[in-house]
C-alpha cells in the first residue's frame, strides 16, 4: 500500500484531499531516497492525536490508535497527546486522578501495537503552561466569539451548559497543533469542529491551517443505533475479559445478510456494529481472516480483504454467528496485550 492509501483508508474525511497528497507525496520520495524519518528528524512529517486521560479506554479511542499505526507504517512520526490540561477543563477529575490514568492509557497504547520507538508520548501540561503558549491563547481568544467556540465542543464538551473553561478548551487545542509542529491532526468526527476552528483561526494570529484527518465513529453495539461511547450502551473496553467480549459481541446487532439495515420506525439511522469493527480493527491488523466453521456447515472461510467477508455476509453465505464468533476471537488478541500490562501494573 501506498503512503497515500495508508493515510487516507477508513478514514471518514480528510481536509483537504490536497493537503494530504502533498504529504503523501513528500513520504513517498523520503521514502525511494532512502531518508526514512527517524525518531526526532526535523525533516520528518508529524502526525498527532490526543486524548483526554479519563475512565477506561474503549475500542472507539483505538480507531485513532490504529490510525496511527498506518501512519507509522507510512513514514510518519507520531504524538500521542495526554492531554491531561484539557480533561481538567472539561471536568474529568483532579489533576492527580487524571495524570494517574495519563500513565495507564500510555502503557496501554504500547501494548496495543504503537511502535514505541517511534511514538511520543507528550503530556499537555509539559508545554500548555509556558508563557508564549499562554500569550497566543489570549491572542485566540480575542479572536473568537464564544458561540463558535461552544459549537466547536458540542460533540466534546459533557454537560448541558458551557463553562468558560470548556470555551477555552477548543483554542487550545487548536495551539496544540502549532506547538507540537504538526503536519497531520488526527481525531474522530466528534473533533471536527474544533479542527475547523482550528483552521478558521490559526491563520488569524499568523500560523498555518493544519491538516486534518478523521476516523469514523462505530456504531452502539446492542443496537447498532447512535454511535459507541463510555457513557451509555454497550462498548467494548480495553480491560474486557475475553468472555466479556465474547458475551459483548454474542449480544451485537447484526441482522443476517443486512450491510446496511434499514432505519427504525422512529427513523433513526442504524449501522451493522459487527462488520464495522471487522472493516474498522480486524481487517487493518490481521493479512488474512479466518472464520472457522464446522465441515457440515461447509468448512472455514477466509477473506484477505474487507470487501470480501461483505459480499459473503450479504449473499447469506457467512452467517452472523459464525461472524460474531470470529470477531470476538480477533477482538480479544487485539486487546490481550493491554489487559496483561494491566493487570501486571495492578499486581505490582
Ligand atoms: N478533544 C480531545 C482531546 C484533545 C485532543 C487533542 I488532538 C488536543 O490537542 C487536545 C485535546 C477529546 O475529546 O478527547
Amino acid at each position: 500500500m501506498d503512503a497515500h492509501d495508508l493515510i487516507t483508508r477508513n478514514a471518514a474525511e480528510v481536509v483537504t484531499e490536497e493537503e494530504v497528497e502533498e504529504i503523501a507525496a513528500d513520504l513517498e520520495e523520503r521514502s525511494s531516497s532512502g531518508s526514512r524519518t527517524q525518531s526526532g528528524d526535523p525533516e520528518g512529517k508529524r502526525a498527532y492525536v490526543g486524548y483526554e486521560p479519563s475512565g477506561v479506554l474503549h475500542i472507539g479511542h483505538m480507531l485513532g490508535a490504529n490510525k496511527l499505526i498506518d501512519l507509522q507504517e507510512a513514514g510518519m512520526e507520531v504524538v500521542i497527546l495526554l492531554a491531561d490540561v484539557h480533561a481538567y477543563l472539561n471536568g474529568k477529575g483532579t489533576f492527580e486522578e487524571i495524570r494517574e490514568t495519563a500513565t495507564r492509557m500510555q502503557e496501554q497504547f504500547v501494548a496495543y501495537g504503537l511502535d514505541e520507538e517511534r511514538t511520543e508520548f507528550v503530556l499537555g501540561s509539559e508545554f500548555q503552561f509556558g508563557e508564549e503558549y499562554t500569550l497566543d491563547l489570549h491572542a485566540l481568544e480575542l479572536e473568537t466569539t464564544l458561540s463558535r467556540a461552544e459549537r466547536a465542543m458540542s460533540e466534546i464538551g459533557s454537560g448541558d451548559s458551557v463553562t468558560v473553561s470548556q470555551a477555552v478548551y477548543p483554542l487550545m487545542q487548536a495551539l496544540d497543533i502549532e506547538y507540537l509542529d504538526i503536519d497531520l491532526a488526527v481525531g474522530g468526527m466528534e473533533q471536527r469542529k474544533v479542527h475547523m476552528l482550528a483552521r478558521d483561526t490559526l491563520p488569524s494570529i499568523d500560523y498555518e491551517a493544519p491538516t486534518c484527518l478523521h476516523t469514523p465513529l462505530i456504531s452502539e453495539l446492542s443496537t447498532g443505533i447512535g454511535k459507541m461511547s463510555s457513557s451509555s450502551g454497550v462498548t467494548i473496553s480495553m480491560e474486557d475479559s475475553t468472555e466479556e467480549i465474547e458475551d459483548k459481541v454474542n449480544g451485537a446487532f447484526c441482522p443476517a445478510g443486512e450491510v446496511d439495515p434499514e432505519p427504525t420506525e422512529e427513523d433513526e439511522a442504524r449501522n451493522n456494529p459487527v462488520l464495522e469493527i471487522f472493516e474498522y480493527f480486524v481487517f487493518p491488523r490481521f493479512d488474512e481472516v479466518v472464520v472457522a466453521r464446522p465441515d457440515e456447515y461447509g468448512g472455514d472461510l477466509r477473506y484477505d480483504a474487507y470487501e470480501q467477508l461483505v459480499s459473503d455476509f450479504a449473499s447469506g453465505e457467512l452467517h452472523p454467528a459464525d461472524a460474531k464468533s470470529a470477531l470476538a476471537r480477533y477482538l480479544d488478541s487485539l486487546i490481550e496485550p493491554g489487559r496483561e500490562k494491566l493487570m501486571e501494573q495492578r499486581g505490582g
